[in-house]
Parts: C-alpha cells; sequence; structure tokens
C-alpha cells in the first residue's frame, strides 16, 4: 500500500492485516510510520526504481495506491499534485504490467465532478469537467486504468470516494475535511468555525463502510466488475447546518460559525446526492452508517 499514514492508509492497513496476516501487508509512506504494527518501508512513489525494488523485494501480488494530494493542498502546488497523483500512478501501472500484480485498487474521488455535472444524483457516467488539479489527476488515472484493463488486462478496480468521515487519522488538505473538524472541536472546544457555507451539501461515507466496500469491491469476481476506472459510492449527504444539528443532540451547548473560504467554490462544483446503484448491483455495495448512527459512533469513539 502506498500512502498508508493517510486518513483512509491507517484503517485500510489493519483491515487488509487482519484479512490476509500481519506480514502479508507492506504499508509504505514518505512520512514515518506512526500508526500501524507489520511491515514499513519509507517510499517515495514518485521514485520508480525504490517502487520497483519494493514489489521485488516482497513479490508483491496486489496495489493500494493510496498516495495522493487532495483537493484544497494540490491547489496550493498543482505541479506537484499531478507528479503525486499522476506520473506516479503511470509507474505502479507500468510496474504492474511488468510485474503481472494480480490486482490495483485505485481511489478517484468525487472532485472528478465539475460545474457541468448533475450536481443531484450525479450518474456513473457524465460530464466530468474538474476545476481542481486534484480533479484532473484523478479523473485522468480513472482513464489510464481504464486504458490499462482494456490495453494490457490489468484487474483494475476503482471507487470514486465523497468525503471520508473517521476518528482514527485526522484528514488535511480536503475541502470535505470540516465534517470530521467539527467533531474534534465540537468534543475539545465546544465551537467550529466551518470554512464551508451552512447549506452546502455534500456527499459523505462513514470510515466502516469505506473499508468494507474497498474489501468488497478487490473480492469481488473478476466478471461481475463491469468497469475499470472508479466506481460512485456513497453513504449519505448532509450540510455542515445538518451536521451541527445532529451533533448537537448530544453536545447542546456547540457553538457554529461559517467564515466560507476558497474551498467553497471547489464545494459547490461537486456532487449534492450521487448515484451509486452501479457498484450496488456488481458488487453489493450498501452502506451501514447514515448520518445519525455515524455521529454516534464519532462521538462515541472521540470521547
Ligand atoms: C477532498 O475533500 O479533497 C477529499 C475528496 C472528496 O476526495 N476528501
Amino acid at each position: 500500500m502506498t500512502g498508508s499514514n493517510g486518513q483512509i492508509g491507517t484503517e485500510l492497513v489493519s483491515a487488509l492485516q487482519k484479512k490476509h496476516g500481519q506480514d502479508s501487508v507492506i504499508a509504505t509512506d514518505l512520512k514515518d510510520n506512526e500508526n500501524s504494527e507489520g511491515i514499513f518501508e519509507f517510499l517515495d512513489v514518485m521514485n520508480f526504481e525504490r517502487v520497483e525494488r519494493v514489489i521485488k523485494k516482497y513479490n508483491v501480488t496486489q496495489i493500494y495506491h493510496l498516495a495522493a494530494l487532495l483537493s484544497s493542498s494540490g491547489e496550493k502546488n498543482p505541479a506537484l499534485t499531478w507528479r503525486i497523483n499522476l506520473d506516479a500512478y503511470l509507474n505502479i501501472l507500468q510496474l504492474a504490467h511488468k510485474h503481472k500484480i494480480e490486482k490495483i485498487f485505485f481511489p478517484s474521488t468525487i472532485g472528478v465532478f465539475g460545474p457541468t455535472t448533475p450536481r443531484i444524483n450525479t450518474p456513473q457516467n457524465t460530464s466530468f469537467v474538474p476545476g481542481t488539479v486534484y480533479g484532473i489527476s484523478k479523473i485522468t488515472g480513472e482513464l489510464w486504468s481504464q486504458y490499462y484493463r482494456n490495453t494490457y488486462g490489468l484487474d483494475i478496480r476503482g471507487i470514486r470516494f465523497p468525503g471520508v468521515i473517521s476518528y482514527a487519522t485526522i484528514p488535511k488538505g480536503g475541502t470535505t475535511d470540516f465534517a470530521v473538524e467539527i467533531f474534534f472541536e465540537a468534543v475539545k472546544n465546544k465551537k467550529y468555525d466551518c470554512f464551508l457555507k451552512a447549506d452546502t451539501r455534500l456527499p459523505m461515507v462513514y470510515m466502516p463502510d469505506v473499508l468494507k466496500a474497498t474489501l468488497d469491491l478487490m473480492e469481488a469476481p473478476k466478471e461481475d466488475i463491469s468497469i475499470s476506472y472508479a466506481y460512485n459510492i456513497s453513504g449519505f449527504s448532509l450540510t455542515p447546518a445538518e451536521l451541527n444539528v445532529a451533533i448537537k443532540k448530544y453536545i447542546p451547548e456547540l457553538q457554529i460559525t461559517y467564515t466560507p473560504d476558497k474551498r467553497q467554490k471547489i464545494a459547490d462544483s461537486w456532487s449534492e446526492t450521487i448515484d451509486d446503484s452501479l457498484a450496488r448491483k456488481d458488487w453489493n455495495w450498501s452502506p451501514a452508517y447514515d448520518m445519525e448512527s455515524m455521529v454516534k459512533d464519532m462521538l462515541d469513539n472521540i470521547k
């Protein structure tokens, strides 16, 4: 796994270790490993030779390529974002072909959508004119996935993640980060200044459903996977105001203020709700958490 110290990586490493055994998972990241036990390698995903060395050293059979810069941090350094999010993925694809890697997992995002995409019940196949370098790099990655599957038969599986809510690792550099930050601020300081407007509706998913989705998709029989780019999925949609009301049931003193910044424009170009019927049909995607059950679980764990 590349990017194993990130929000999803941290928890996916443990889930994969539980499933396949601790010694079967090679966690790699640029930063020191603070989170998981087991095998860890420092790895710059932009370094082709180093990635190849790790593949050879451990006889890697599957790659979960999570290393990426997110929507907001990506805008601060577009060229670096392209190198990490796209050039490094091309390295992975070339090496996967060369070393006959059995399966690849590629996380995409609702960031591939843009102002020309229908915002309500966004279809699987639609108009993609993303406004961020994050979105451009991820939709291009999706196209490369499809190319490698059609041309070389690589088994690549992807998910377009909406905002991911979790308590183990706090996300950094995303537009949906408010939906995690608010919990920690609510518990610690009883107040939160949100960087999006109160009525900004965005699709979200809770981490246990992210882990289930990833494992289920990777386990699904190859003949059931009708697309190699990335499946739409969503758990629920919420606005900051609705999340505030839901948290207030447990922390009535919570005060929320709204100071929209540059991220508002990004959020306004993304979907409000997602049509994930293809994922439901192909590999039985079905989220276990709605907003209410997610809020309760988040607060129980953070407290
Ligand atoms: C972000 O906000 O950039 C990410 C995403 C939706 O892909 N959380």
